[in-house]
């Protein structure tokens, strides 16, 4: 007989598991938010007088014990390199993560005293122990991978089309000609021919490459631009076709045929086999957004960044759990919290204004309410590291913030202008100037954790009432 009822035990009644997805495009900011909360639950000290974790819920009330980092002897995906990010972020001369070129899995385990509410009471607080565990699963992964999402509901001749709609728009039309003028040259029904295949795929990469480079985000296959284990495999070979046409049935051994061929392997064994190993699980989400690089780049990068959010978004299984949902099997992710990142970008009198440009934000995201209506939501202009600090000019009172940029030898006063009031932003009427900051080298930093903005706020409200 199958044994498929969960033994149950004191010990494995305290513990729960919560897998948290991390969601964002391409710099958005998963790895610097990933590092910084584990270093700050790694360092978390409740006698500190100034730590970043003041605003979590168990922190505040004295009941984090502590936390470890568990290391899975067995596991098949990389461990998340936290110990050299974290090197990197607080050595001599402070320096950003590489953008993340594959995906990688970090557990910790925050150990905590329950609280004395009725929740604590019907967690078990009966059964006489005094410490409970919670094993938080995260995994980072480059963000240009996300985009692939959607196409898994297209067929080939659907994507192409989208993506030669969108090639011909805007200032991608001018970086997409090379590319186009070489694809238009032979039509779907020619014999299919792998050096074409690699060239078109190569032309299509630069394509893609250079919409990079100009912030815009809405750019598949992700894998063309962060090939991961599959840099030069024959997968890769295909891009969008034009007159590839939809129910057409592509004659035997085209071009056509063949790039179909790929886009579905390319579907199916990359990106339907990423999605379902790291993103079917999740229990609650964070929804990492640079809107402050995207405000800096204009309406066109702007746009872009909220469509291809909405696009991924309809990907993830969003719904509240049921009493039984661990035993059924049956969860979805009831917590989110849409996060505008680098909120130390700002002068602290903008951050609620681009708390509010974030949830407005949300109505584009989510058009359809899906998330909403079945997902607890939160909204929070948040920074992982805090890397400026706010100070207000002795002569006009106005606030500005004060840091080092790279490059820089000193720290200085910086005037960033204001975030919008309006959505969509009115883009003739608002003065904002993106710069990047680095972090310092602060001994602090290295012992204490990370100075923040509503960091601990946000883990409270994703995790916070599971440690009642
Ligand atoms: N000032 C400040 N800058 C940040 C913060 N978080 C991220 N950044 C900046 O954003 C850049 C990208 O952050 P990452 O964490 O590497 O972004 P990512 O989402 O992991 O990007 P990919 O790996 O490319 O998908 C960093 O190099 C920093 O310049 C923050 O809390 N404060
Ligand atoms: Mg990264």
């Amino acid at each position: 007989m199958v044994d498929f009822i969960p033994k149950l035990s004191p010990s494995n009644l305290l513990t729960r598991k919560i897998e948290l997805g991390v969601t964002g495009l391409a710099r958005a900011g998963k790895t610097v938010f990933i590092t910084a909360l584990l270093h700050d639950l790694l360092r978390a000290e409740t006698t500190a007088a100034k730590s970043p974790l003041r605003g979590f819920g168990p922190f505040d009330e004295g009941r984090l014990v502590g936390a470890v980092l568990r290391h899975d002897a067995n596991a098949t995906v990389p461990e998340f390199p936290y110990g050299q990010t974290l090197r990197a972020l607080t050595g001599e001369t402070p320096s950003w993560p590489q953008p993340t070129e594959g995906i990688s899995r970090i557990r910790v385990e925050l150990r905590y005293r329950r609280g004395r509410g009725l929740r604590a009471v019907a967690a078990g607080r009966g059964l006489g122990s005094g410490e409970s565990l919670l094993t938080l699963d995260i995994i980072d992964y480059p963000g240009e991978w996300l985009v692939d999402l959607p196409m898994l509901e297209q067929d080939f001749e659907t994507w192409s089309q989208a993506m030669l709609d969108q090639a011909r728009l805007g200032p991608r039309a001018e970086l997409s000609r090379d590319w186009l003028s070489f694809v238009t040259q032979r039509a779907p029904d020619t014999a299919h021919d792998e050096e074409y295949a690699a060239e078109a795929a190569r032309l299509y990469t630069e394509y893609l490459r250079a919409c990079a480079e100009r912030g815009l985000r809405f750019l598949q296959p992700g894998r063309f631009l962060t090939p991961g284990s599959l840099r030069g495999a024959a997968v890769l070979r295909f891009c969008p076709l034009p007159g590839a046409q939809a129910g057409a049935k592509p004659g035997r051994g085209s071009l056509h045929e063949a790039f179909r061929a790929k886009y579905r392997d390319y579907q199916d064994k990359v990106v339907r086999d990423f999605y379902r190993r790291h993103f079917t699980a999740l229990d609650r989400q964070i929804v990492l957004i640079d809107a402050l690089r995207a405000l800096d780049a204009g309406p066109t990068v702007f746009e872009d960044m909220s469509q291809a959010l909405a696009a991924i978004l309809g990907n993830f299984r969003h719904g509240r759990s049921g009493p039984l949902s661990w035993l059924t099997g049956r969860r979805g992710i009831d917590k989110v919290l849409f996060a505008a990142t680098k909120a130390d970008h700002v002068i602290r009198g903008d951050r609620l204004h681009l708390e509010n440009l974030t949830r407005r934000m949300l109505h584009v995201v989510d058009e359809s309410n899906r998330i909403k209506t079945s997902a607890e939501i939160q909204v929070a202009a948040i920074a992982a590291i805090r890397c400026t600090e706010d100070m207000r000019r002795s002569d006009t009172g106005r606030e500005i913030l004060f840091g080092r940029r790279p490059g820089d030898t000193e720290e200085q006063a910086f005037d960033p202008g204001a975030v919008p009031l309006d959505f969509p932003p009115r883009w003739d009427a608002f003065r904002y100037r993106f710069w990047d900051f680095q972090p310092r080298n602060d001994p602090a930093w290295r012992h204490g954790g990370f100075p923040a903005i509503k960091l601990a706020e946000a883990l409270d409200f994703l995790i916070g009432e599971d440690m009642t």
